[in-house]
């Protein structure tokens, strides 16, 4: 009999089946079990003339147990692609009724089904390709023979899943069903078993591929228009020639193409990374001292104090989840200039397809400006994002805090600066936290939220919840100089200019990191972020930095050129008008041969890995010394905010993670070189040489 994790209900002949598994249905080995002996019953009961498959709770179900990957497989518990075939092969009438979500497995499970039946807040779709995967139980070939081979290369190789209308549109669901689906399937079960009719099994559908058969480029084509985004990654070729395998090959030989790729890349380091991201993204809202059920406020309004670049991104976030906003700037020239910009930035989307004109100004219309901070009295959470300058943010708090009711929360973007100082200019300490955002604001994913000394659990829970409904990844850390991402960007950074005075040249580092994976070099991500900003805080630095350390002035010799990147058309590169491409620039070259030749310094060959090693390795052991802090609550964390802050490959996992696939010893060996060789900044961590001497990971802690 079927167990815990799937019930059988019979209602006059039909046999409904409920995957029951909480959180989210996951196809583990129970729910496997049960489906088969439920599938095994109703074929043997003649009271049973047609079957319904559905899901318990709030969704049909989120797919295969990506905790079992990797696992060895259970002795004698069917594999998704057998009990789907199994599924299929039914001489009954299957009728899948689906609500909430039918991703990865669940929705092959209902591709197995011979009709399918959705409520209007389904979202139904194959994300395996995100979890450096494709779809294993059939899904490359049985989706391009029910919705044709170009939607089903949009829906496996993006991963996104689609509404159920536009499954309705595609030919995925045959109905989109108001009111109680079970029903509405049951209904449809019996009436097939009534007539009938021929059982349509989509792995029998042809037409579709016929048309696919005609164009045989499209594959090529396709290859060619994701080249830029599935740069790096594997899993997104792999989930190409499979749907390629189910044009060209039968479908029992399609299938087991598709099992082979599938078995690949479940083992592969890439299918680690992402799957370790996935669980990483998860976890970042456990705060061992910031229970569950930790009151969060509830934030109806919020404000804004600056509408800069930052500002007006978080601005649009906030409107963009529903939740009014008042905007404050010392002048309505900068509220002008920078309502324009945000206008300029939702035509754009609007442009594009991605936002309707009527919802423009409707998210515009929940914008409202001021010169008053008395407007912002009844904002339950104020994100203050004005220059980077300890004075200014002071005195802005300052009237922050006479202005707004007291249970507001006041929140700082800063991106560096001691966000204790800050609520030292409060009498709200235990409601003043960081919340750095990053540029452009209303795109990045990431907030890394900064807890002080005082931050209270509630205001962490109110914020932690709020970046989730702000579609944020919400990471908290502690405070120090840059916080986790930044401080781990200057330990990159550091050395990166160090390379160039010891021979390397910007466009050949940047080469190295970008083949490694990430969106850009740093000397490119510099050039698009403005040198200035660096400049100044280096300046407001330079009275305190210690004297014995090792400085590059490579960057402050830019600078004082008037060069700031890509604003001012040169920086470490030149950039023709209109253009962002990076071009090598002599002068440049010349500068950093000169400033070699000052130091005494005879330039040499540097190869490919010493550069990925000197810039990635000392990342990593800045990472090892924020988790000795306790800056960063879990090595995990740092990973989700390095892949979604600083666009680190998510095919890596992030840096901790990948430092454990190349070895902790390995890096901790190499650091204690680099040490003994350019001594400054390169002492490997505590934590780095404790971990290598127990033979331990960071994934481990
Ligand atoms: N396996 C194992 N655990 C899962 C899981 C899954 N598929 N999905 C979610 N969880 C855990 C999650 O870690 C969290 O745990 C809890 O459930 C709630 O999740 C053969 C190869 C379904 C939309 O990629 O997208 O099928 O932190 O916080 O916001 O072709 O979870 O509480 O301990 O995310 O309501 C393909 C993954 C698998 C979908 C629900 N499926 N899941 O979102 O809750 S591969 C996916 C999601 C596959 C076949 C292949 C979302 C969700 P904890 P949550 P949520």
């Amino acid at each position: 009999m079927p167990n815990d994790a799937v019930t059988v209900s019979h209602r006059d002949g039909v046999a409904v089946i409920t995957m029951d598994n909480p959180p989210v249905n996951g196809l583990g080995a129970a729910v496997r079990n049960g489906l088969r002996a439920a599938l095994e019953e109703a074929a043997r009961d003649d009271t049973v003339r047609a079957l319904v498959v559905t899901g318990a709770g709030r969704m049909f179900s989120g797919g295969a147990d990506i905790r079992e990957f990797g696992q060895p497989p259970p002795p004698d518990v069917p594999w998704l692609p057998e009990l789907i075939n199994q599924l299929e092969a039914s001489e009954k009438p299957v009728v899948a009724a689906i609500h909430g979500v039918a991703l990865g497995g669940g929705c092959e499970v209902a591709l197995g089904c011979h009709v399918r039946l959705a409520t209007p807040d389904t979202r139904i779709g194959l994300p395996e390709v995100t979890l450096g995967l494709l779809p294993g139980a059939g899904g490359t070939q049985r989706m391009p023979r029910l919705v044709g081979v170009p939607a089903a290369l949009d829906l496996i190789v993006s991963g996104t899943p689609v509404s159920a209308a536009k499954a309705a549109a595609i030919g995925l669901v045959d109905e989109v069903v108001e009111g109680d689906v079970v029903e509405a399937a049951v209904a449809r079960a019996r009436a097939l078993a009534d007539e009938g009719a021929p059982i349509r099994r989509t792995s029998a559908l042809e037409d579709r591929l016929a048309e696919a058969r005609g164009t045989p480029e499209i594959f090529a084509e396709f290859r060619q228009s994701m080249a830029r985004r599935a740069r790096g990654f594997e899993a997104p070729y792999a989930c190409v020639d499979c749907v390629e395998a189910a044009v060209s090959q039968p479908f029992a030989d399609g299938l087991a193409f598709e099992r082979a790729r599938f078995q690949e890349l479940v083992t592969s380091d890439q299918s680690k990374a992402q799957r370790h991201a996935f669980f990483a993204e998860r976890e970042v809202s456990k705060i061992p001292d910031v229970p569950k059920d930790t009151p969060a406020a509830t934030v109806a309004a919020a404000a804004v104090v600056g509408c800069g670049t930052m500002g007006g991104g978080i601005a649009m976030n906030f409107v963009n989840a529903g939740i009014p906003v008042t905007v404050f700037e010392v002048s309505q020239a900068a509220l002008d200039t920078g309502m324009a910009v945000i206008r300029k930035n939702y035509a754009a989307t609007v442009s594009k397809g991605r936002l309707t004109e009527t919802a423009m100004e409707e998210r515009l219309a929940r914008i409202t400006t001021t010169l008053d901070y008395g407007d912002l009295a009844e904002a339950d959470v104020v994100i203050e994002a004005v220059f980077e300058d300890m004075a200014l943010k002071k005195e802005v708090f300052g009237a922050l805090d006479a202005a707004c009711k007291p249970p507001a929360i006041l929140a700082t973007n800063t991106s560096t600066l001691d966000v204790n100082e800050i609520a030292s200019a409060t009498s709200r300490p235990d409601k003043v936290i960081g919340t750095h955002f990053f540029s452009p604001a209303n795109v990045m994913r990431l907030m890394e939220n900064v807890r002080g000394d005082r931050t209270s659990p509630e205001t962490i829970a109110t914020i932690m919840t709020l970046s989730k409904r702000l579609g944020k990844i919400g990471v908290l850390v502690g405070v120090c100089d840059g916080f986790v991402g930044n401080r781990m960007l200057y330990a990159y950074r550091r050395q990166a200019d160090f390379l160039l005075e010891e021979g390397a040249l910007p466009h050949h580092v940047d080469r190295v990191l970008y083949d490694f994976g990430l969106p850009m070099g740093p000397f490119a991500m510099a050039d698009l972020a403005g040198l200035d900003v660096g400049w100044r805080i280096r300046q407001g630095q330079a009275a305190t930095r210690p004297k014995h350390l090792r400085y590059s002035t490579i960057a402050d010799r830019i600078c004082e050129m008037g060069r700031f990147g890509q604003k001012t058309g040169a920086g470490w590169y030149r950039y023709e008008a209109g253009s962002r491409t990076p071009i090598p620039d002599p002068a440049i070259e010349e500068l950093i041969v000169s400033i070699s030749r000052e130091h005494g310094t005879t330039r040499r060959k540097i190869g490919d890995q010493e550069i990925l090693e000197r810039c990635m390795y000392p990342l990593v052991n800045e990472g090892a010394k924020i988790l000795d802090e306790g800056i960063a609550l879990r090595a995990s964390d740092i990973d989700v905010i390095w892949m979604n802050g600083y666009g680190f490959p998510r095919y890596r996992g992030g840096p901790m993670f990948w430092a454990d696939q190349v070895g902790v010893t390995t890096i901790h060996d190499a650091m204690r070189r680099l040490h003994d060789e350019h001594g400054d900044w390169l002492e490997p961590a505590p934590l780095l040489a404790r971990l290598a001497s127990e033979g331990t990971a960071f994934g481990d802690l």
